[in-house]
């Protein structure tokens, strides 16, 4: 299995389907390390620890953390599983970016963005890692999101380990284009 398959599954079973390989997360998305692990290769996936460790300090979006006593990991954002990552509120900066599929844009004119199934509708301080999130659904449009103006209007926003910007949803008055 190539890092980037490996990579993947790790998202999976960290995000959305601990249960796969008989992982649990705990309330704020860590597993044991050692626990991942045996899992993994109890299910003919070849995950040793030197392995993690390279595939969470080469990942293209960092989307794994370590904690402090590289005891346990989790996903940094992502997640559909119910977990509480703990994200301190953050002020915004005043504009931020969102990409999504051009079939989505006469909804998302009228519902604004939701969440779906993931905890937070997730933005990005580039439009071109925005552009390169919607490009993975086909025809990419990049929304420009008035984050200043929500968090003045009472939004919250989080920010995840690995720079996403996190907010419960924006409603389409905040949408520039
Ligand atoms: C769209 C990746 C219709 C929304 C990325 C998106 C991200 C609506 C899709 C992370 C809508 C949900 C998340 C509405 C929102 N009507 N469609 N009202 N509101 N949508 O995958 O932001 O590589 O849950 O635009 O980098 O695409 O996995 O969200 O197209 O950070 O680490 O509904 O996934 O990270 O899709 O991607 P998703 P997303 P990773």
């Amino acid at each position: 299995m190539d890092d980037v398959r490996l990579s993947k599954f790790l998202s999976l079973v960290l995000r959305h389907q601990p249960e796969k390989i008989g992982l649990l997360l705990d309330p704020s998305g860590w597993a044991e390390v050692d626990a991942l692990i045996a899992a993994c290769q109890k299910h003919q996936i070849p995950l040793t620890r030197d392995r993690l460790e390279q595939i969470v300090a080469d990942n293209d979006k960092q989307r794994f953390e370590f904690d402090e006593a590289g005891l346990r990991i989790r996903a940094s954002q992502g997640h559909s599983v119910p977990v509480d990552l703990g994200y301190a509120r953050e002020v915004p900066p005043e504009l931020l970016y969102h990409g999504t599929a051009e079939k989505f844009i006469s909804s998302i004119r009228v519902q604004g963005l939701l969440k779906g199934k993931r905890h937070h509708v997730h933005l990005s301080t580039d439009p071109i890692m925005a552009g390169k999130v919607g490009s993975r659904r086909g025809a990419s449009v990049i929304l420009t999101v008035q984050a200043g103006a929500m968090h003045r209007a009472g939004h919250e926003f989080f920010i995840s380990t690995n720079g996403v910007w996190l907010t419960e949803r924006v409603p389409a008055e905040f949408l520039l284009q």
